[in-house]
């Protein structure tokens, strides 16, 4: 009589099982709803492949042959942009500058796919992390950088910044806000706790694994408050300003994407 009880529960566990499995065949889960950037992840490693190949050069494709690239650049408070690891623009206002807002529009020959590599760093008096010390405007300053790419013959748009970048922030500081409010703030004591890494070997090559770098983080105009520059240059909508996750305490970052061929 046990053993027939058992053998029942056993069979009802399988029919159970079964009816699991054909409901979920069934009705097979939506993949309309795919986010974006999952679709840029299974295409950027493929597209990949055939970057600087001799094949490439003797293929019917275009894409090996150099178009003339207008970037338009404006960051606060610097940047250096790459092409791969070849510095195409150094902001013009070095880092040292305390107020130093501005754009840059540079003209370069480039092929698809561009792998394009940015230094951004928001000014910072030392490693504290604020600016203005000792005055009554000491605080954590904030940081914003926004690029649009055109090709400069035809004039159509290629690139620009938005939620595709993908960043590594290596500068914070500090680690607590209340560091802004210190008479006498020195880097890496109290509150004033700040993290500094060094540049990860070979970012800027196209093969680095940047799997676990973030997304970049939108912020719009009135968040970032754009200063002097920012209006010297007609922004297309599709255009965002980005940044590590915390506009403020985020003080130098790196940055990538890769532009295909439209
Ligand atoms: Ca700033
Ligand atoms: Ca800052």
């Amino acid at each position: 009589m046990k053993l027939q009880i058992t053998t029942l529960l056993v069979l009802a566990c399988i029919l159970v099982g079964c009816g699991r499995l054909i409901g979920s065949n069934q009705q097979p889960p939506p993949d309309k709803n795919r986010p974006k950037v999952a679709t840029a992840v299974i295409v950027m490693p493929t597209t990949r492949v055939g970057v600087n190949t001799n094949s490439n050069k003797n293929s019917t494709d275009n894409t090996s042959i150099p178009i003339n690239v207008k970037a338009e650049l404006w960051a606060d408070n610097w940047f250096a942009l790459y092409l791969d690891d070849t510095l195409i623009k150094e902001d013009s206002v070095p880092i040292t500058t305390e107020r130093s807002f501005n754009s840059e529009t540079v003209t370069f020959p480039a092929t698809y796919p561009m792998h394009f590599n940015v230094i951004l760093k928001d000014y910072i008096q030392n490693d504290t992390g604020l600016e203005y010390i000792g005055t009554d405007r000491q605080q954590i300053g904030d940081g914003g950088f926004i690029g649009q790419f055109t090709n400069a013959d035809t004039g159509a748009m290629i690139g620009v910044t938005n939620e595709w970048w993908k960043c590594t922030v290596i500068h914070t500081a500090p680690l607590d806000n209340t560091c802004a409010a210190e008479v006498n703030p020195i880097a890496g004591q109290g509150p004033c706790g700040f993290t500094a890494l060094p540049e990860p070997t070979d970012w800027k090559l196209p093969t680095f694994d940047e799997s676990s770098w973030l997304a970049a983080t939108l912020f719009n105009a009135d968040q970032v408050g754009p200063k002097e520059g920012y209006n010297d240059i007609t922004w297309q909508p599709e255009a965002k300003i980005i940044w590590g996750p915390d506009l403020k305490t985020n003080n130098t970052l790196l940055c990538r994407v890769t532009i295909f061929k439209p």
